[in-house]
């Protein structure tokens, strides 16, 4: 991702000059500050997926605030994890921990936090921390160095903003391109359970949709007998949830869960992959005719649905 930095920078030094002297924090000095943080970036579908802190690395002084709001369809788990000590598994790590400030002793984390939620803590000793989001490793990563209060800090809010802006409209913009790099022969029966440009090393970009080709449809039509391949080519879990035919996947269903059904649907019973990890596949056969919606249930609500018609 090419850095943005001067070219924001400048635009933040247009727009302040622009806002005729109005008041702004100064670099330097005793007074605390917050911070934004956008915390991930997708377009307005959600099929294009940035997993990544805006900005990775951040300098501010002691007693500052970060707060990061969640700016992708794909909710995170904002945490800092003190060195020795393990952040708990999943499910228990979307749950929030610790209290307002972090000082490198106790785990601390803001719980899984959806599009639009904000998150904030003061960081009151020097030192250097390490953020992670909890759903998202080893992407997502953020640097804090905590200066003594008093010193110069590099960059003011405002700055911080315009450059998050910048880079992250780069970054969605280059999240369009990832499906040209479809990997199975478009149209086929092998399918891509979301897309990311490469896995090792990771990529922040992703695609959450299921793809049959260089685009973000994956609505296709089969002979009865045909047997289905999707392939996790991403670097997010996902899941290939078929409900029975004509329901909505039920409310009681975990997203987390073990595969359901057989290896053959045939639109009358709840079938699904279970999770299904970067790197791994699921398979089905369609042994009856009709039009059957399928969903990833982590993230349907980001359009993460499509179907197979079987004649
Ligand atoms: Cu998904």
């Amino acid at each position: 991702m090419r850095s943005s930095l001067g070219l924001a920078l400048a635009c933040a030094g247009l727009s302040l000059a622009g806002c005729g002297g109005s008041a702004i924090a100064p670099p330097a000095g005793p007074q605390t500050t917050t911070f934004p943080i956008a915390t991930g970036a997708s377009d307005t579908t959600a099929a294009f997926e940035v997993l990544r802190y805006y900005p990775s690395s951040i300098v501010i002084n002691a007693g500052d605030t970060l707060s990061w709001t969640i700016a992708s369809g794909s909710p995170h788990i904002i945490a800092l994890v003190p060195s020795g000590q393990n952040a708990p598994a999943p499910p228990a790590n979307i749950k929030p921990a610790g209290g307002t400030s972090y000082d490198g002793t106790a785990f601390t984390s803001s719980g899984l936090i959806d599009q639009g939620a904000t998150y904030s803590l003061r960081f009151p000793t020097p030192g250097t921390y390490t953020v992670l989001c909890l759903v998202h490793q080893p992407e997502m990563r953020e640097t804090v160095t905590v200066q003594p209060a008093g010193a110069a800090r590099p960059l003011i809010p405002a700055q911080i903003t315009a450059v998050a802006a910048v880079d992250s409209a780069a970054d969605v913009n280059a999240a369009r391109a990832v499906p040209a790099s479809f990997p199975f022969a478009p149209g086929g029966t092998h399918l891509a359970l979301g897309l990311a440009p490469q896995t090792s090393p990771p990529s922040v970009l992703s695609i959450y949709r299921f793809l049959d080709g260089p685009s973000l449809d994956a609505a296709i039509t089969v002979p009865v007998g045909t047997t289905v391949t999707w392939s996790n080519v991403s670097n997010v879990p996902h899941n290939v949830v078929f409900p029975v035919a004509g329901q909505p996947i039920p409310a009681t269903f975990n997203d987390f869960g073990p595969a359901l059904g057989s290896s053959v649907y045939d639109g009358t019973a709840l079938t699904s992959s279970g999770l299904v990890t970067p790197g791994q596949s699921y398979s089905l056969t369609f042994d009856h005719a009709g039009v059957f919606v399928y969903s990833c249930s982590l993230h349907d609500t980001q359009g993460m649905q499509s179907s197979v018609t079987v004649i």
